[in-house]
This record gives C-alpha cells, sequence and structure tokens, in this order.
C-alpha cells in the first residue's frame, strides 16, 4: 500500500541521472524552485554503462537524493530495430546506479520506467497491479523487460537493504528537448515535424504510420516532472506509482490536432506496412491522484508550446 511520507528535499543533494534528456532536463528546471542543490554529471565525468565510472562518481559526489532518468529511450521503430541496445543499455544503467547508490548511502532514489511494462491487453484504464499479469508487446518488450527490471531491483534493495528506493511509471511524455529524428523519435515529435515540414513544401499530404487507431496517453514532460518530485516528496512504499494525465486520443486524434496547431491543411495519408504497436495504454492515474497531485498541462496547449520550442530550437 502507498505511504505519505513527507520527504523534505530542503538542503539535500539531487543528482539527476540523465540530465540532458527531456526528462532529466525538466527535472533540473522543476528542481530549480526547490530548496535543494542540484548535481550533474557529463558524459566524461561518468559513463553511466559502465559500472567502476559510475560507482566512482557516486563516492565522490555523495547525493543525498538519486533520480534515475538516465535511459535509451525511443519510439515503436527504434524499440523494434535496436532491441539489443534497449536492453542492454537500460539494464547496465540501472543496475550500475542503483548498486553503486546503496554503496554511496544514498537515501532516497526514485528510479524512472514507462507505461509498456504493462501487459500488451492489460485492462484499462491500467493499474499498478497490472505489471507481469501478461505478455508483453512485442516492438518493445525489450525495453520493457529492462524497466521491469529496474522496478524489482528497487523493491529487492528495499526488501533487502531497508533502502528507501521507489519506482514511477510515467506515460508517453512529449514537451521541450524532445528528439525530433523522424527514425527514431516517438509520435508527437514526428508528428510536429512532418506537419510542419509539409506545410513548408506546400505538401498536399501528411503519412503517418499504422492505422491511426491505436489510442495513447500524452503528458507533457513539466508536468510530468511536477509529479515526479511530488513522488519524490510524498510516497515511500513497495509498488511503483503511475504518472499520467488519465486521458488518451487516437493517433488520428493526435495526428488532427497536431496539424490544426501548426496550421497544416492537407490530407493525412496511412502507412500500415509500420506498426500499431500495442492498442492502448491509458494507465490509472488513481494512486497519483489520491496523493493530491493533478497535471496542469492540456493537450492542445502543451502541443502549442512543444511547436513553439521546436520553431525556436530546431525549426
Ligand atoms: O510514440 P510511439 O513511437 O511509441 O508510437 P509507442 C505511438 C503510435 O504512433 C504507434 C504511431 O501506433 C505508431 O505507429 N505513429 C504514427 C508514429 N505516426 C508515427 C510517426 O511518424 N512516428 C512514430 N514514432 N510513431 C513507445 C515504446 O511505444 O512508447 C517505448 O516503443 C516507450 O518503449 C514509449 O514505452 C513511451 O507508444 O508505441
Amino acid at each position: 500500500m502507498p505511504s505519505e511520507a513527507g520527504f523534505d528535499l530542503t538542503g539535500k543533494r539531487v543528482w539527476v541521472a540523465g540530465h540532458r534528456g527531456m526528462v532529466g532536463a525538466a527535472l533540473v528546471r522543476r528542481l530549480q524552485s526547490e530548496a535543494c542543490e542540484i548535481v550533474t554529471a557529463g558524459r566524461d565525468d561518468a559513463d553511466l554503462l559502465r559500472q567502476d565510472q559510475t560507482e566512482r562518481w557516486l563516492m565522490k559526489n555523495r547525493p543525498d537524493v538519486v533520480i534515475v532518468a538516465a535511459a535509451k529511450v525511443g519510439g515503436i521503430l527504434a524499440n523494434d530495430s535496436f532491441p539489443a541496445d534497449f536492453l542492454y543499455q537500460n539494464l547496465m544503467i540501472e543496475a550500475n546506479i542503483i548498486e553503486a547508490s546503496r554503496h554511496a548511502g544514498v537515501g532516497k532514489l526514485l528510479f524512472l520506467g514507462s507505461s509498456c511494462i504493462y501487459p500488451k491487453f492489460a485492462p484499462q484504464p491500467i493499474q499498478e497491479n497490472s505489471i507481469l499479469t501478461g505478455p508483453l508487446e512485442p516492438t518493445n518488450e525489450w525495453y520493457a523487460i529492462a524497466k521491469i527490471a529496474g522496478i524489482k531491483l528497487a523493491q529487492s534493495y528495499r526488501k533487502q537493504y531497508g533502502c528507501d528506493y521507489i519506482s514511477a511509471m510515467p506515460t508517453n511524455l512529449y514537451g521541450p528537448e524532445d528528439n525530433f529524428d523522424l527514425q527514431s523519435s516517438h509520435v508527437m515529435p514526428a508528428l510536429l515535424r512532418k506537419a510542419h515540414e509539409a506545410k513548408q513544401r506546400g505538401d498536399k499530404q501528411i503519412t503517418i504510420w499504422g492505422t491511426g487507431t491505436p489510442r495513447r496517453e500524452f503528458l507533457h514532460v513539466d508536468d510530468c516532472a511536477d509529479g515526479l518530485v511530488h513522488v519524490l516528496k510524498h510516497y515511500s512504499g513497495f509498488e511503483h506509482v503511475n504518472i499520467g494525465s488519465g486521458e488518451d486520443v487516437t493517433i488520428l486524434e493526435l495526428t488532427e490536432a497536431v496539424c490544426e496547431v501548426v496550421g497544416f491543411k492537407g490530407e493525412i495519408v496511412k502507412d500500415t506496412s509500420k506498426p500499431d504497436g500495442t492498442p492502448r495504454k491509458l494507465m490509472s492515474a488513481d494512486r497519483l491522484r489520491a496523493m493530491g497531485w493533478v497535471p496542469r498541462i492540456g493537450l492542445k496547449d502543451g502541443i502549442a508550446q512543444t511547436y513553439q520550442w521546436f520553431l525556436e530550437n530546431r525549426g
């Protein structure tokens, strides 16, 4: 059962592992309004795939709190094309950080997973206890297995060593600092870029992958960071916590919303040779809501804000 922890961040040294990624960068922005000291490690300081380097960095820097936002991430095609990278790198990063954190006496650790840890056909909205109740979605089972292992690591260190290590499972995220590469990105940045470039070229259509019927739940990364800090401060328990918006849309509906924001008025064509992935993964937001947290950024506003960021930084 979840418990109210009341963990105080005041004066704590907080290491955001993976601060250059979309989630890590949002966490750094969010933690700036807390009275804590944020510490980060560049790739030259510590290669998190290397156990010795990770341990050396942690023993030297001795954070009080660790947030594991470092991960090998990507969209459906990247996950399906590079299974070894997604499984190996994520296993190594999380195992290295969690074990070294124990040695360095880290008091609190928050491990980040993903909604793809749940079975492909889990009952919706997906409760936290659906984990390991059925087969995974094949396109991302490698990433999912690594993230499930990360949850189990946090649980096992709590059980065996009494460490206050917890896990949170964010839904599909989007926002500033996202990856806009069309081969490796998630759907939101891909659609923003496709619609933007099609409008610029005066194209009559854009092509989306799959049938457009899968449903996905989207959360702006700044809301995610806020939810994660809330969990860090208010939760201590064995089970992980879902971080979502509580609402989902079809990929076609998302495409229409993106096209409206971008101002692209052409046709939407479906490339059904590309995979759909899991048909739906709407997570239950009940546990997080019971802790008093709600998201603030609606989907339409979030898309517009992300498009603005794209124009200023990648356009
Ligand atoms: O965001 P996405 O790549 O990942 O794709 P998943 C979501 C849906 O959008 C799929 C469709 O049904 C895609 O086929 N889609 C349509 C597109 N057009 C596009 C496009 O141009 N690019 C992309 N990327 N998708 C990932 C997992 O699954 O979600 C990860 O592979 C992780 O492990 C992440 O869990 C959050 O939602 O299918």
